[in-house]
Order: structure tokens, then sequence, then C-alpha cells
């Protein structure tokens, strides 16, 4: 039977192995942890829901996991917000504070600080398997970022089944640099190491540096922290006594992969799954590792390849199909959006994951793209292009704009903006990333004459892209 505590109690049980998390520069023991997160947990008992301003601080673990103790879901905000998606995420959750980190606007809301020094020992009762931990916001390709609900009983699934594939134990020293409000740094990173019992180191910025000093034995990043790591070979070779290295998010080149190995002796585990369904596919610590491949199904999910008219698409290696996912680990859906929640299924309840794939015969799958134009992944961000477009359009110097990802070494792909208008680039990135989160903002605009338009007056991204 599945255990679904999210309380840090694996933390707790090994109080004999020392510190539970270093972060900013502050270290909290096992009963700092506990104590500190139990007393927070006391304050927000009994609340709706509230919202967590993300930064990689003591604050921010105590935040999140006070409300796993106590049952509260929580909304982690991006330490980078902006103010247009700050209204949206507060208004859309109906969050009735702040806890943790304060906001320089708290718009309203009362503010709940944290206690780094406040210790209880009350025993809270599980909450429902089934209740919600966290709502994550995440961009689609129009409007504005939906508020995925995720319940207890997901996430401690596939934290199970991670730690299966990757052989991960309260042993381990899990070190990443990651944000705290997403998916791959929050509930793999952190609530991963809550659930394992493992320490969690989190490094702030992830440069190679702070990677190299930081000592674990499984490493997360996303393929530009990898690709970095493998272009300052001092640091990589400092990796090479861990005993894993994980990549996900978005794709990892082959030719990082290769520089991995050359460096560090370490062939990366690589994973792949999104914010709806958490991890679903991914290589074994035990198992072969083969370049430009995501693996296997964890355990207990099931995926499938679909063509456009649904039909099924053979496990061959070489047809490419629509990605589709049935697992435990699903989302409840996006919070008020009854449509969007229902766009996402089929009938049969397999998850339209939007990424085309292809399966082989040995059920291992690589990930060959999005499906849309308009869903981009920079550093492995998500982020939807009509979410910048919008705010674009609402910049009196623009009369039309068309945001693409283009492809990038460093970053997989970077955001540009092509703007018919008046508007003065530099003014334009910094209104976007005034209005969202910064790391939305385009690394470039372009202002040009007019935007490739079919007869219908559709715009031609994949003109723009050539
Ligand atoms: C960036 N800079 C700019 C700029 N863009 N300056 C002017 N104009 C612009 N348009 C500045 C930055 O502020 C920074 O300055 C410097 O340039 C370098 O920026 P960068 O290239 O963005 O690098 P960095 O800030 O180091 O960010 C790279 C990164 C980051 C990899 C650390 O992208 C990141 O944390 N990505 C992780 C995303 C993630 O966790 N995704 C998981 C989603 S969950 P300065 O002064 O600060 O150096 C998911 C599920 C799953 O996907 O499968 O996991
Ligand atoms: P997010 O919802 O931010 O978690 O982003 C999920 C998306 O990231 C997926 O739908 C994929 O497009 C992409 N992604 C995640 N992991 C990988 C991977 N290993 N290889 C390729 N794409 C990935």
């Amino acid at each position: 039977m599945l255990l679904t505590s999210l309380n840090p109690a694996a933390v707790a049980a090994r109080a004999d192995i020392g510190d539970a998390v270093r972060i900013g520069g502050t270290t909290l023991s096992r009963s700092d942890l506990v104590g500190a997160a139990t007393s927070v947990a006391e304050r927000v008992a009994g609340a709706g829901r509230v919202a967590v301003l993300a930064t990689p601080t003591p604050a921010t673990v105590l935040a999140i996991t006070g409300c796993l103790i106590a049952g509260v879901p929580f909304v982690p905000v991006p330490a980078d917000v902006g103010v247009a998606e700050q209204a949206h995420i507060l208004t859309d959750s109906a969050a009735q504070a702040w806890l943790g980190e304060a906001p320089a606007d708290p718009a309203g809301l009362p503010h709940v600080p944290v206690r780094l020094h406040a210790r209880s020992w009350h025993r809270h009762p599980e909450p429902a398997p089934q209740s919600t931990a966290m709502v994550i916001y995440t961009s689609g390709t129009t409007g504005p970022p939906k508020g995925a609900v995720i319940s207890r009983a997901a996430v401690a699934a596939d934290l199970d089944a991670l730690a299966q594939a990757w052989q991960w134990t309260a042993e381990d020293t899990l070190v990443h640099g990651l944000p705290l409000f997403h998916v791959h740094g929050l509930v793999l990173g952190l609530l991963g190491s809550l659930r394992v019992g493992s320490r969690f180191i989190h490094t702030g910025k992830p440069t190679p540096e702070a990677y190299a000093a930081a000592g674990g034995t499984l490493y997360f990043g996303v393929p530009t922290v990898w690709s970095r790591i493998a272009a300052d070979s001092s640091s990589a070779r400092a990796l090479a006594p861990a005993r894993l290295l994980v990549s996900g998010s978005a794709a990892l080149p082959v030719p990082v992969f290769d520089a991995m190995v050359n460096l560090t002796g370490h062939a990366p585990v690589e994973r792949y799954g999104c914010t709806e369904t958490l991890i679903t596919v991914s290589t074994r610590a035990g198992g072969e590792r083969r370049p430009g491949s995501v693996g296997l199904p964890l355990p207990g999910m099931q995926t499938r390849l679909v063509a456009e008219d649904g039909a099924p698409v053979a496990h061959d290696g070489e047809t490419i199909g629509s990605l589709q996912v049935l697992t435990p680990t699903v989302f409840d859906g996006y919070l008020n959006r009854p449509d969007a929640t229902a766009a996402a299924f089929e009938a049969d309840r397999w998850y339209r994951t939007g990424d085309a794939a292809v399966i082989g015969p040995d059920g291992m799958h690589r990930i060959v793209g999005r499906e849309s134009v308009d869903m981009i992944k920079s550093g492995g961000y998500r982020v939807g292009a009509g979410e910048i477009e919008t705010v674009l359009l609402g910049h009196p110097g623009v009369a039309e704009v068309a945001v693409v990802g283009l492809p990038d070494r460093d970053l997989g792909q970077r955001i540009v903006a092509f703007v018919v208008g008046e508007a003065v680039p530099d003014e334009l990135i910094d209104y976007v990333a005034q209005q969202l989160s910064v790391h939305k903002r385009p690394r470039e605009v372009r202002v040009v004459e007019s935007l490739p338009r079919n007869a219908m007056g559709k715009v031609l991204k994949k003109e723009l892209m050539l």
C-alpha cells in the first residue's frame, strides 16, 4: 500500500545522520527542520490556500514543509515574478496570505513570516491522500498560466517510483540549484529529499563551481546547467565521486551527454515529465543510459503514441506520434478551468502531453519535440508564446507581435519577439520582465516591417524560425 505521508517523517527518523537541508547559507538539522516546520503548521492549520514566494531560502523550505504537515495547499510563486503574473496567480488561486518570504508587493494580502527558531513537536494527523498538496502555475500555448492542482497521492507515487528507478536512499546527499517553484526543483528536489530522507543542498545559482563544491552523491540539473558544467572541465571532473547525475526538463543534447561521460565518468540519467503528470519516463540507475533517450515508463505508469487521427502508432523506434500517458501521478485538473482540463485528456483518461515522441520495440522513449510552436522551453523553463504576446500587445509601441523559440546552444531555445511598431527593443524586454517573470523576457526583440501571414491572416511562425 502506498504510504502517502508527505510529512518529513523520513527526515525525522534519521536524526542520527545529521543535517537535513543546506540552503541560502543556512544549515537546518533534522530537528530544526521538523520542529520549525511543525511550528509553521500550527500557525497555518485550517487555511484554505497560501502563497509562498519561492526564493531559495530556509523560510521557503519551512513554509512549504509546514503546509505539507498541516495539509494546507500552497501556491509556489516564481521568485522573479512580475506584477501582472503575480496578480493573476493571487486572484486565480484565491490565496489567503503570503507565507514565508515577504514579497515586494503583497498586493493587499497578509504576510505570515516563518520563525526560524520556533519549535513545535505536535503530531498533526495525516491529511487525506487525495487532498491537494499544491497548485503550480504553468504556461499553456495561449492565455495566462494555469494552476495545476497536484494531490499528495500523486507526489508520493512519483517520488517512490523515482526513488526506485534511481536507487535513491537516505544515504544520498542531493544537490541542485534550480528554482523551487516548478516540479523539478520543488517536487523532485526538495519534496523528494524529505520523503526519501536524503540530505538536501541547494546551491543558489546552479553554477558549475557551486555544483563542484557541494560534495553531493545525487545531482539534478536542466540541460543548460549540464552544458555549462561540461564546458568547465575542472568543475565537471569534481563530480566524478558522485553516484548519479540526472538531467531533465528539456532534451539533453547528445554532445553534452558524451562530454559528461568523458569528464565525470558518469553517463547521465535522463528523465521526462511535465507539471501535469510529474515525471513518468526515465532511464534507470541500474539500466541502460542511452544518449538521446529518456528511457522507460516508471513503475505503475503507461505510455502510448497516437497519430493525428487518433490511431495507434507503432512502437518501432522510427514512427513519430503524440505521446500520451496514464499514470497515478496525474494532476487533478487546472484550477477554475474545466474547459482546459477536459481538453488535456482523451475520453479514456489518458493525458495528452503535447510532446511528439518515438518509442522503440525495446520500450525506450525518445522525445522529438513539442507539437506546438507556441510552447517554448528556454533554460528548462516552460513559457507560452501567447502569454508574452498578450503583454507586448499591451505596450503602446507595439502594433503586432509574434513570439517564437529559436534554437540556442546554451538554453535549448531562446525567446525572440518579432514586433511591428515604434517601440525600442530594450524597453520591451524590460516591460515583459516587469509584467511576467524575469525569466520570460525575450532575449531579443526584432523590429520588422510586417509579419508573414497566411490567407486567413494567421502568423506563419515557422517562417520566422527559419
Ligand atoms: C538574461 N539576462 C538578460 C536577459 N536574459 N539580460 C538582459 N536581457 C535579457 N533578455 C541576464 C540574466 O539576468 C543573468 O544575469 C545573465 O543574463 C545570464 O542569464 P541566463 O542565461 O538566463 O542564465 P541564468 O540566469 O544563469 O539561468 C539559466 C538557468 C535558469 C539554467 C540557471 O534558466 C534556470 O534556473 N532554469 C531552470 C528551470 C527549471 O527548473 N525548469 C523546470 C520546470 S519543471 P545575472 O546578472 O543574474 O548573471 C519541468 C518538469 C520536468 O520541466 O521535467 O522537470
Ligand atoms: P513543465 O510543465 O515545465 O514541467 O514542462 C514539461 C515539458 O518539458 C514536457 O512536456 C517536455 O516538452 C519538456 N521535457 C521535460 N523533460 C524532457 C526531456 N528529458 N526531454 C525533452 N523534453 C522534456
